[in-house]
């Protein structure tokens, strides 16, 4: 069913389980001053201390191999290896960190997947106006290569920006992830396009420095939920859907895979919008002058978790809001069940049919699933029968992917390794296929169910029943 070549994988990011926030020279990042700040995170709670992944690297490394898998998906943490963001200074206790996870990995017949940007900005680069600033792109570029020079020799997979959608609107749009800006309307956009520009520079970085050395792969993780018209028949349900999915994965997917510019949908809705309140479009333009940013990926790597139903409405009225512009509600089936986090409505057959239109709408790219997950909240049940189906089950749309709709995927990372840091919940939702005891100062880890049971379906196909 998989072919013999598919990665098998899990994902974790820097914040999320390294701590040492300021262990070995790391610089803070926006993530370390958005915790620190009163009212913002679940139970005041912060990434600290986190898994203590920096100093119990090894302890990861036994759950990936107890696990058994071939690939292996982390970030690297910016600010530990430049402490101020900028080449002028290399920490080089983070170059020894990254050194070793990715010796020992590659000693374990585990291939790295790297991802540079996992929403922990160095807090000297906020200081000078962040992903708002067109600067931040071109810094980004610097250590992009710098990541590349340094780790290329081994990495070969590699994810510039993780949804870069979550960074923008969660970060700058909504203000519940940091840098916790409240700035409707505007932000988000401009940062979403810096992220675009930066993404960019960096692949040409590759494409023309490392590319014919290293020989890697290049993309940026997008996340996308499946999307359908709340009524299939209704035109306003459908021009929604369409709406909804160009201010989504269209927002950033068009311009690398499509045309090389925002989807016509989205910018006229926008134009529309700003008219309206009398105010220039919102929706940056790209430059001639600069690198394209179309055709920047070597692969589509997609984060997926759940699905929605649509239909027209839900904006903020006549106030300039993303939702305005987008005009488009999300309705959830009441025949999915939700697992966990009130936004995850577990639908495994959404992925197949997304995976289909990926394929039909980007020209059949290779695609890895770089996160996929299920999460838990309340008391601990280690006996988590719901999310050992919920990964078959998935996985199972996956395999009817690859036979039937013959979409190109090549691996399926879920999301995650260990249970974490979860962003604005804090350690309230579990999201691991390793249970970590967060008030054990060893931070023991503990296979779930789930995690037996990946294992088991791992080794059932790796290398095993080729296509
Ligand atoms: C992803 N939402 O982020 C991230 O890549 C992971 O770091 C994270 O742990 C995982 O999904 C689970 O949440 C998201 O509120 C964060 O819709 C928030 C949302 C979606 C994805």
């Amino acid at each position: 069913m998989f072919p013999r070549d598919f990665a098998w994988g899990a994902g974790t990011a820097a914040y999320q389980i390294e701590g040492g926030w300021q262990a070995d020279g790391k610089g803070p990042s926006i993530w370390d001053t958005f915790c620190h700040e009163k009212g913002r995170v679940f139970g005041e709670q912060n990434g600290d201390e986190a898994c203590s992944s920096y100093e119990l690297w090894e302890k990861d490394l036994e759950c990936i191999q107890q696990l058994g898998l071939t690939h292996y998906r982390l970030s690297l943490s910016w600010a530990r290896l430049l402490p101020d963001g900028t080449t002028r200074h290399v920490n080089q206790k983070g170059v020894q960190y990254y050194n070793k996870v990715i010796d020992d990995l590659l000693a374990c017949s585990v291939s790295p997947m790297v991802t540079l940007y996992h929403f922990d900005l160095p807090q000297a680069l906020q200081d000078q106006g962040g992903w708002k600033s067109a600067a931040t792109a071109t810094l980004f570029d610097s250590y992009a290569k710098f990541c590349f020079q340094t780790f290329g020799d081994r990495v070969k997979l590699w994810i510039t920006i993780n949804e870069p959608y979550v960074c923008a609107k969660l970060g700058h749009e909504d203000g519940i992830h940091a840098p916790g800006l409240k700035e409707p309307g505007t932000a988000a956009y401009l940062v979403g396009h810096n992220m675009l520009r930066a993404h960019a520079m960096a692949w040409h970085s590759y494409n023309s420095r490392y590319r014919t050395q290293q020989e890697g792969a290049v993309s940026l993780a997008i996340n996308s939920d499946w999307l359908e018209p709340l009524h299939a028949g209704r035109t306003e349900d459908i021009d929604a859907t369409e709406r909804l999915l160009a201010f989504t994965l269209g927002w950033f997917a068009w311009p690398v895979f499509v045309t090389g510019d925002y989807p016509e949908v989205m910018r006229s809705a926008i134009d529309a919008q700003s008219e309206k309140l009398g105010c220039g479009s919102r929706l940056p333009s790209f430059s001639k002058d600069e690198p394209a940013v179309l055709g920047t990926a070597d692969f589509f790597a997609l984060n997926y978790y759940t699905s929605r139903k649509v239909k027209p409405g839900a904006g903020c009225g006549e106030m300039l809001c993303m939702k305005s512009d987008r005009d488009a509600g999300e309705v959830l089936d009441p025949s999915w069940p939700v697992c966990g986090v009130s936004w995850l409505a577990v639908v495994p057959h959404g992925l197949r049919k997304l995976l289909k239109y990926i394929k039909d709408t980007f020209n059949n790219p290779a695609v890895y699933v770089t996160e996929s997950g299920f999460s838990q909240v309340g008391p601990l049940q280690l006996h988590d029968v719901q999310r050992a189906e919920f990964h078959k089950d998935t996985i199972l749309e996956v395999a009817k992917a690859l036979q039937d709709d013959k979409v190109n995927v090549r691996g399926y990372f879920t999301w995650s390794l260990l249970d974490n840091f979860e962003w604005a919940d804090g350690f309230s939702v579990r999201f691991g296929l390793f249970h970590v005891d967060f008030t054990d100062a060893k931070r023991s880890r503990t296979v779930y169910q789930s995690g037996r049971e990946y294992a088991k379906i791992i080794s059932k196909y790796k290398c095993g029943q080729s296509r």
